[in-house]
């Protein structure tokens, strides 16, 4: 059976290629969802994806995540530096996770810099723009034996 890796996409992600290309380019969620995998695909796992505007969705779907998937990719967005929620989710499942930033969180304002789930990630891949997906993969396939 082909192992699965959960891809999370978090708040506003949906709205990737649309609004503030300065900031995090033109590609689109799907170009995203599409090269994390590939990646996925080169390193031989299946890739399945979310994204949500919803704390309690992502949430859901990282519960699910515990007996489907061997591994997570998550951009949490903003919640990244608000949400104790979605860190005790992640810990809870106990599945190894890549915290992925498009853009360098610590080159822009200071409530960007602290984040929930820093210490607790197996990879953080920051300031890659939307290849950083991909690196994340292929660092968490690393990790899975
Ligand atoms: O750099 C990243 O990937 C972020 O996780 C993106 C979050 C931001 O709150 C984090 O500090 C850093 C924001 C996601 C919003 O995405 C948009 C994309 C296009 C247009 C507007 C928002």
């Amino acid at each position: 059976m082909t192992r699965r890796i959960l891809l999370v996409n978090g708040p506003n992600l949906n709205l990737l290629g649309v609004r503030e290309p300065d900031v995090y380019g033109t590609a689109t969620l799907a170009d995203v969802e599409r090269l994390t995998a590939d990646a996925a695909a080169e390193e031989g796992f299946e890739l399945g994806a979310v994204q949500s505007n919803h704390e309690g969705v992502l949430i859901d779907a990282i519960h699910a995540a515990r007996t489907e998937c061997v591994g997570i990719v998550i951009n949490p967005g903003g919640l990244t530096h608000t949400s104790v929620a979605l860190r005790d989710a992640l810990t809870g499942v106990s599945l190894p996770f890549a915290e992925v930033h498009i853009s360098d969180v610590y080159a822009r304002e200071e409530f960007r810099h602290h984040s929930y789930l820093h210490d607790v990630a197996a990879v953080r891949v920051i300031g890659r723009g939307i290849d950083g997906y991909a690196d994340a993969v292929r660092q968490l396939a690393a990790l899975i034996p």
